[in-house]
């Protein structure tokens, strides 16, 4: 599709909003009032926050900043702003109840239809490629990713359901891959809704290094478990050794041992742990120790992007390991299709030009870095998307989850979050320097 052509643009938007709301409504309408008001976990906001807030972000940077609308109700502007009173806070505020809530998210986006249909979607900054608009999908997104993992922390039966992954097929797929040394473009110019910390594209030069052909597994991760790997100081950093320790960590979240089983918690229903499923909801202290006991490390978010993205064929970088062309059923465990990562080695309609699987979608990975802006970087539209977050506080996380939608995935996408978090959506891969030190098997 022309998305130089407005009325292709204009329709492509309204999609996008579409499918953001009809996700929106599947995580809120199935169920009880009481389930949307209550706190599920002080880590998270009432469902009903969440929904609320996506109708005012909506309204702020749509209506008001783009058509030039008067509020429609300041009085609720600092109940909805993220910045003003913390997750835990937010169950005792004075809230829209859950109707009122839909009833004001519904008349904003009423208005942003009418709104999207005059606009010109150029002559603006905000307004070049229709950015606000895709900006405001992106969020919604982002919020029912959110959502999800509020249902993940709800106690109670299972209200959700999804068909599972595809089969795995049974490629015999070599334990790591090698990047060959040399430079590559990370970071974006050109992929129109990129958010302000993705750009600019900036050249990085790396060495050698050999990556996890996919992510590390459930069975894999169990070795470390029962190896010991949890009452070993020295596979830990000791700021993750002290967290290990003060919040009694002894496998992954939602994680329980049934005599000699193990079994995992998803959505309300308890299984068996798949030994070949991406490991899920473990720690960046977690993954960082696990690394070490594996006599690896994690990658470095360069690192990611690179094997994600770099195209030795044409010196060029990619906007998703398998190409340009957005993310398809086959290539990517992506958009809550499924509600759980797909076995390693699942999509090799996904693979990168290094050989990599599974590097968008199925689980978030954990990298190396601290969330740090490029060199040139420009916050946009405002500060507190990123740029209030730049800090060693916060570690990138890279690749998108199963439950991240395609608008708001590509390989030049950050996120970040504090290293003690496991309730997220996030696994990880290994890597190694290819140096002489770290031998040269496979070469
Ligand atoms: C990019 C996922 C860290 O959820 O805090 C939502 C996205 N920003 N509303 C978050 C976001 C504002 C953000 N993360
Ligand atoms: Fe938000």
């Amino acid at each position: 599709a022309d998305r130089t052509d407005p009325a292709t643009l204009r329709e492509a938007i309204a999609t996008e909003l579409l499918a953001a709301r009809d996700r929106t409504a599947g995580l809120t309408d199935c169920v009880e009032d009481h389930d949307l008001t209550a706190q599920h976990s002080p880590l998270m906001s009432p469902l009903v926050w969440d929904l609320a807030h996506i109708g005012n972000q909506e309204e702020l940077w749509l209506l008001r900043n783009v058509g030039g609308h008067d509020p429609m109700h300041p009085e609720i502007d600092p109940l909805y702003d993220a910045f003003e009173h913390p997750r835990a806070e937010r169950p005792s505020l004075p809230l829209l109840p859950p109707d009122e809530a839909r009833r004001y998210a519904h008349e904003v986006r009423g208005r942003v239809l009418d709104l999207l249909e005059a606009s010109p979607l150029e002559g603006a900054p905000l307004l070049d490629a229709g950015f606000a608009f895709g900006m405001i999908a992106q969020h919604e997104q982002q919020h029912d990713e959110t959502m999800l993992i509020t249902h993940q922390l709800r106690q109670g039966a299972a209200v959700l359901a999804a068909p599972p992954p595809p089969a795995v097929p049974a490629d015999r797929l070599p334990a790591e891959v090698l990047v060959p040394a040399g430079p590559f473009t990370m970071g974006t110019d050109t992929e129109p809704w990129a958010l302000d910390n993705e750009r600019p594209a900036h050249r990085v030069e790396l060495p050698a290094y050999w990556l996890d052909t996919v992510p590390v597994t459930n069975a894999a991760y169990l070795a470390f478990v029962e190896d010991g790997g949890y009452r070993e100081p020295r596979w830990w950093t000791p700021a993750g050794w002290e967290h290990r320790a003060q919040a009694g960590l002894t496998a992954p979240l939602f994680w329980s041992r049934d005599g000699g089983q193990w079994l995992r918690r998803r959505f309300g229903t308890v299984e068996p742990v798949p030994p070949d499923e991406p490991v899920l909801h473990v720690s960046w202290y977690e993954a960082d120790a696990y690394a070490r006991w594996a006599g690896r490390r994690l990658p470095t978010e360069a690192e990611w992007e690179k094997a994600a993205r770099f195209d030795p064929a044409s010196g060029r970088s990619r906007r998703y390991p398998w190409g340009d062309e957005p993310p398809a059923a086959e290539h990517a465990n992506l958009g809550q299709r499924h509600l759980q990562p797909a076995p390693a080695g699942s999509y090799p309609e996904g693979t990168a030009p290094c050989g990599a699987r599974q590097l968008i979608g199925d689980v978030w990975e954990w990298t190396a870095s601290d969330f740090l802006p490029y060199p040139g970087f420009a916050p946009w539209p405002y500060k507190e998307y990123s740029e209030v977050f730049f800090g060693p506080e916060y570690k990138v996380l890279r690749g998108g989850s199963f439950a991240v939608a395609p608008v708001a995935c590509r390989g030049t996408f950050r996120n970040w979050d504090y290293p003690v978090r496991r309730q997220i959506f996030a696994g990880f891969r290994t890597a190694r320097s290819a140096d002489a030190a770290s031998g040269t098997e496979g070469a």
